[in-house]
């Protein structure tokens, strides 16, 4: 197996929607139920790149997600569950400081997950067949009520702007708070290719660079002539 070019980490709170995130875009599936206690991550193959995206495995709930987790990572995917404004604070408070062994160039995504629970996302997809996904059809067993999201996107964009103060990154120098803030479901699949492939084009020039460098030492090296040789030059 070829090593992997770029590595992707997912961080957030257990029950955000991690592994339901990576799972809708790898296996096209929203599973009932997820046990992130199995593959750790996945490899995705990008143009002709390699990424592997991590998922936390279930450390999360024991607070023992070391910071070799995000070593030398191109972007973290920091989720939230757009219900939950607890789950957005974490970020901060608990995830970011993980992420200080990633890359110096690492870009970051903040990612709030299951809109389909929200009432705004009943307005925003006015005439989408809500058969049987109405609050007013609570009967079933399954049926969720909507409720007013609690996680405001501006509250979000904010976050982001402290994170780059954080990593002392020049906001012009990286993708915009708009570019880099999302809302997903992974139960319906909205925006989650979006979020995923966003990304993946975004760390394809850091590889690049990677790979350039690494190419320019190569020559650096093999193109080194013994001093002797030199100064035979016809140069003199
Ligand atoms: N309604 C809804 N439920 C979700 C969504 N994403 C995940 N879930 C549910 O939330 C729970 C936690 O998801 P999971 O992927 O295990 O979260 P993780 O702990 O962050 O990996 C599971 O019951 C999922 O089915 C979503 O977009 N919408
Ligand atoms: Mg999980």
């Amino acid at each position: 197996m070829r090593k992997p070019d770029g590595k992707i980490v997912l961080l957030g709170d257990m029950n955000v929607g991690k592994t339901s995130l990576l799972q809708r875009y790898m296996e096209r599936r929203f599973p009932d139920t997820v046990s992130t206690v199995g593959g750790a991550f996945y490899l995705k193959q990008w143009r002709s790149y390699n990424i592997s995206i991590w998922d936390t495995a279930g450390r999360e709930q024991f607070h023992g997600l070391g910071s070799m987790y995000c070593r030398g990572a191109a972007a973290v995917i920091l989720v939230y569950d757009v219900n939950h404004l607890q789950s957005l604070r974490e970020l901060e408070d608990r995830f970011l400081g993980l992420t200080d062994t990633a890359s110096k160039d690492c870009l970051f995504a903040i990612v709030g997950n299951k809109v389909d629970l929200t009432e705004e996302w009943e307005w925003a997809l006015e005439g989408w067949d809500k058969e049987g996904s109405s609050p007013g059809k609570a009967g079933g067993g399954c049926v969720q009520a909507k409720v007013p999201k609690q996680v405001q996107l501006e509250d979000v964009m904010a976050l982001y702007r402290k994170i780059l103060k954080y990593k002392m990154l020049d906001e012009k120098d990286v993708p915009t708070a708009e570019q880099m803030c999302f809302e997903t479901s992974a139960k319906t699949g909205y925006n989650v290719d979006l979020l995923f492939e966003t990304l993946f084009d975004m760390v394809v020039p850091g590889i690049l660079q990677q790979r350039s460098e690494g190419l320019a030492q190569t020559v650096d090296i093999t193109s080194y002539k013994p001093p002797k040789r030199t100064r035979a030059g016809c140069c003199a």
